[in-house]
């Protein structure tokens, strides 16, 4: 019979990691490089140390673990994340990257001699505090100290200070690129964040490509005044001209295509006095769909619709547009060794597109990749009661566990 996990373990492991962040307001808040990340990269690495793994470091805080040597053969590769948006659940990145500890554990403890290194991943900042799939993407192509230095997170502050006397990153920030030759594969096991898996009762999700993305900030520029002796007719409310643009959103993405999708998740007012007329609206933009080119059309149209609500209240606007992300293809391989996996293993399984963003979809960029999805109650996600129940949790390591064993001789 194949190795299975110490599902005990997993499932003790996820709820020790889900103390560190807890957010008064609810769920966890995990916020890249800050306190409880910290704590949580100590608990991961303390962990892997205590399985006798080799925990390296790079300069933005990316992790790779697994036994010393084997560097001579391309290595497979598995992971996700552990910093959540602000109020997340306890499942979303967590259960990829723990998974994949104990899948490298596992195999070290059955003595399995195999022809190439199995190595667990944990990857910065994935949420995009900074930079949308910021660690992922310095593995894949790396940053330059002036992209570092520009880059702000939701409350203003500057990456390159939170970086400051951060304990868990190594080396220098600039030379995070890994080789391509060195990676065999790439699996990450993730819940599906959506309501496809239960609302069939399938088990586990072969995911079969990845959504593209953008995203960036639109900053509307008008006048501070007195909200009590300006008439209305002589005012630059920045605020007004971001309603105006907030509200032909939902209309930009109808007019893109069936599975377009923007969201305005957060709104920044200056100088935010009640009795003062805004100078600055600042609005966050999230834009995706599996099409790279509706995608970058949504990039054009949302400038042009920033513009239109800007002369319509005597204001300006700049749109500050992060690179999109391409959507990807997943390797069709290695689903196959996943749904063959999945069957020895009794568990239904189904093709299944990621409407989410992940690190995958960097590091398909880089070697072959594949995702396992596994169910999420309600297909809540994103929010403290966002739940994947221990039995599918424990299918999803077990048919990553035979994945990745596969590979490894592959
Ligand atoms: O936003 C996403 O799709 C992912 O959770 N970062
Ligand atoms: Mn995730
Ligand atoms: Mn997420």
């Amino acid at each position: 019979m194949s190795v299975r996990v110490d599902g005990e373990r997993l499932l003790r492991e996820l709820a020790e990691l889900a103390e560190f962040g807890r957010d008064p307001a609810g769920g966890l808040t995990r916020t890249s490089f800050s306190a409880a990340d910290g704590q949580a990269r100590a608990w991961y690495a303390a962990k892997c140390e205590e399985a006798g793994l080799e925990v390296r470091l790079d300069g933005l805080g990316n992790i790779v673990a697994g036994l010393p040597g084997g560097d001579d053969e391309p290595a497979v590769w598995s992971g996700s994340h552990l910093d959540t948006v602000p109020c997340g659940g306890a499942f979303d990145g967590a259960l990829g990257a723990v998974a994949a500890l104990e899948c490298v554990r596992r195999l070290a403890e059955t003595g399995r001699r195999s022809r190439r290194p199995v190595r667990a991943v944990v990857f910065s900042d994935e949420e995009g505090n900074y930079h949308h799939l910021l660690g992922s993407t310095a593995i894949r192509r790396g940053f330059s100290e002036s992209e570092l230095a520009a880059m702000t997170g939701r409350d203003g502050d500057r990456l390159v200070d939170a970086l400051e006397g951060w304990a868990w990153a190594r080396g220098s920030r600039t030379g995070t690129r890994v080789d391509p030759a060195r990676v065999h594969a790439f699996v990450e096991l993730h819940i599906e964040q959506g309501p496809r898996l239960e609302q069939h009762s399938v088990r586990i999700g072969v995911v079969t490509s990845i959504v593209g993305l953008g995203g960036g900030l639109v900053r509307f520029h008008g006048r501070a005044d007195h909200a009590g002796t300006t008439p209305m007719d002589a005012r630059g409310d920045a605020l007004l001209a971001a309603a105006r643009f907030i509200g032909a959103m939902p209309d930009l993405a109808r007019s893109s295509g069936p599975a377009s999708v923007i969201t305005t998740g957060r709104v920044r007012v200056q100088p935010g006095g009640s009795n003062q007329v805004p100078e600055l609206a600042e609005v966050s933009l999230d834009f995706r769909d599996p099409s790279r080119d509706r995608v970058a059309a949504m990039l054009e149209a949302i400038d042009r619709t920033a513009q239109e609500a800007a002369a319509a209240y005597g204001v300006t606007a700049e749109w500050d547009a992060d690179e999109i992300v391409d959507p990807v293809p997943l390797d069709e391989g290695i689903r196959e060794i996943i749904r063959a996996r999945a069957t020895d293993l009794g568990l239904s399984s189904t093709d299944i597109p990621s409407g989410a963003g992940h690190d995958s979809q960097n590091m398909a960029l880089l070697a072959p990749t594949a995702m396992i999805f596994v169910p999420s109650r309600d297909g809540r996600s994103h929010v403290p009661v966002e739940y994947t129940t221990d039995e599918d949790a424990i299918a999803g390591a077990d048919v990553l566990l035979a994945t990745l064993a596969e590979l490894a001789d592959s």
